[in-house]
């Protein structure tokens, strides 16, 4: 049997997995492996600027592709450098395989030692110390089956100098997917359908919210239809805006994102059927979108005690397509009018500006909701949107008529800085398709240097910033407590003139009539193009509002 080094037989275990997109910064835990990987036919590789970014990106990647994201990582500060991209990825369910170094087991003392497992166990990811030559590729095998199944980050730390041991080839590998059994889709119980039938024969005014599980299982037409039976207006969870958005009863986004005229029907609505959606605090807005319905859930795996609040008050526990065409086979076929509750005029509601409060802006800047609804105007409907963080990210939610498929905001642990890599990620995954970011000015510059990434690899994107010149989500609380926002105010610096200085495009967008030209301008590009939009620090979205409010209750 030949033998080669153990950091090449890992590469071509990971190539057996189906892996074909990497995004790596190197060190002398994965440099050789990384070269390993690179060498294989068909394998892309994506050389960052900051390890969080490459984790990040992968995220992006496994959420856009469906595959399983990979990332790699040098050890000790390499991996220090993931924490945030991996607790998020471990809160947002993302399959994902990072390959990270270790320090040497033969050596005394090693500058970069830390003890990698209970860092990566802490943000809710798996560890694999893989220290056995023997187990060495099994291991892989149990990395990728654990990402695939448990949808859960995983961390695979090789010693650097085991790496350079020599293995026997094993042209056998047996990829993870060789082990899932399959299972066929999950069926409801017919009891429990009949009971569900109940609930929607007694209700008068039902909302369907879909969520991820309706996209995946492919049940949205099937979603439509119990709607359009029941006399039901629909809405859809962040992660999947716009699911329902060509319908004419769509009441948009459920949760603190909602529309005030969504917020309203929801506050009247007696049945909730929330299907492939986990119910969190983000689509119940904290408990406060629809007190007084009853709540009927299909799901997969559905939650009692979602983020610490009671979930359904019924369950069908099945995947969303079968869920839905048994409750839909179980009640009368003759659709149910409901005049009342499908008043012909919400299409029209829906399609005016979300938040109608009234504010006036400084001279020079722009109220952000002006900015969005011309951006909606000029972005063609069918071009990827990522939906970044921070106080603006309301605003850029409202945009509509774009379907769910194009559509990429993974918002679990709540960190800012992640939008430039979850467009790369994204760029990645969906090669030729055009890619937006809409941002706020303080998440973009925290992983600024990642400009260069784009630049480098020829990423196209185009990046929308919503420049308050602040951290928006600080200064408002700051303001509602009295207190001085002079730490989270930073000036509106040329963002335009920062991407020209990448060898990007870009500049300070004023007149918003400009935006049909400057769209055709980035199509006909090559390269990334920022749009800086100065924005006023005045205008505040209604959960920043909610949250202000209670703030001063406090006082
Ligand atoms: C990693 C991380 N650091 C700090 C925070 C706290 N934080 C939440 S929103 C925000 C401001 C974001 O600013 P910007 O991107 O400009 O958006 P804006 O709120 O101004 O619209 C900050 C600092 C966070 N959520 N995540
Ligand atoms: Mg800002």
């Amino acid at each position: 049997m030949p033998t080669i080094p153990i950091y090449q037989a890992l590469a071509d275990a990971f190539v057996a997995e189906g892996a074909d997109t990497l995004f790596v910064l190197t060190g002398d835990g994965n440099m050789h492996w990384e070269v390993a990987m690179a060498a294989h036919a068909g394998i892309r590789s994506f050389h960052v600027r900051h390890e969080h970014c490459a984790c990040a990106m992968a995220s992006a990647y496994a959420v856009a592709s469906g595959k399983v994201g990979i990332a790699s990582v040098t050890c000790g500060p390499g991996l220090t450098q993931i924490m945030t991209a991996l607790a998020t990825a471990a809160q947002a369910h993302i399959p994902l395989v990072v390959f990270a170094g270790e320090t040497p087991m033969h050596a005394a003392w090693y500058n970069q030692h830390i003890d990698q497992a209970p860092l990566v166990t802490a943000c809710g990811a798996h560890y694999i110390a893989s220290h056995s030559p023997v187990q060495m590729l099994n291991q892989v095998r149990n990395a990728f089956f654990i990402a695939r199944t448990r949808r859960q980050p995983v961390v695979i730390g090789v010693p650097l100098d085991l790496q350079q041991q020599m293995i026997e080839a094993d042209a056998g590998y047996l990829p993870s997917t060789a082990f899932i059994p399959d299972t066929g889709p999950m069926a409801a119980h017919p009891a429990y359908v009949a009971k569900a039938a109940a609930l929607v024969g007694a209700a008068r005014r039902i909302v369907v919210i879909g969520g991820r599980g309706v996209v995946e299982a492919g049940a949205r037409e099937a979603c439509e239809e119990l709607a359009d039976r029941t006399g039901a207006l629909l809405a859809s969870t962040l992660p999947v805006r716009g699911l329902f958005d060509h319908h004419p009863h769509s009441l948009g986004i459920a949760g603190g994102f909602s529309h005030h005229a969504a917020r309203a029907r929801f506050a009247q609505a007696d049945l909730v059927i929330a299907v492939g959606a986990s119910l969190t605090s983000y689509t119940v807005d904290g408990g406060s979108l629809f007190p007084n319905a009853t709540v009927l859930q299909i799901d997969v795996a559905p939650n009692g005690l979602p983020h610490g609040r009671k979930g359904a008050d019924h369950v069908l526990r099945c995947d969303a397509l079968e869920g839905v065409q048994a409750l839909l086979a179980a009640l009368p076929p003759e659709p149910r009018s409901v005049p009342e509750w499908r008043t012909g005029d919400l299409a029209v509601e829906m399609a005016g500006v979300a938040d109608v409060a009234d504010y006036t802006v400084e001279p020079g800047t722009h109220d952000p909701r002006t900015v969005m609804a011309a951006l909606d105007v000029a972005i063609p409907k069918d071009w990827e949107i990522v939906n970044a963080s921070g106080h603006c990210s309301f605003f850029s939610a409202q945009m509509r008529g774009r379907s769910a498929e194009h559509f990429l905001a993974i918002r679990e642990f709540g960190a800012i800085g992640n939008g430039l890599s979850y467009a790369a990620g994204l760029a990645a995954a969906r090669p030729g398709r055009p890619v937006v970011l809409i941002d706020g000015d303080g998440g973009l510059m925290m992983h600024v240097q990642e400009l260069e990434t784009l630049r480098r690899h020829g990423l196209k994107i185009l990046i929308c910033v919503l420049n308050d010149g602040a951290f928006g989500s600080e200064i408002h609380k700051l303001r509602a407590d009295g207190l001085s926002d002079h730490g989270a105010t930073f000036g509106r610096g040329d963002l335009g003139a920062m991407a020209r200085g990448f060898g990007l495009n870009g500049e300070v967008v004023g007149a918003l009539d400009r935006l049909p030209a400057l769209v055709e301008a980035h199509e006909r590009g090559d390269q990334t193009t920022i749009w800086d939009f100065a924005v006023s620090d005045r205008v505040i979205s209604p959960p920043m509002r909610k949250t202000m409010a209670k703030q001063k209750a406090r006082t």
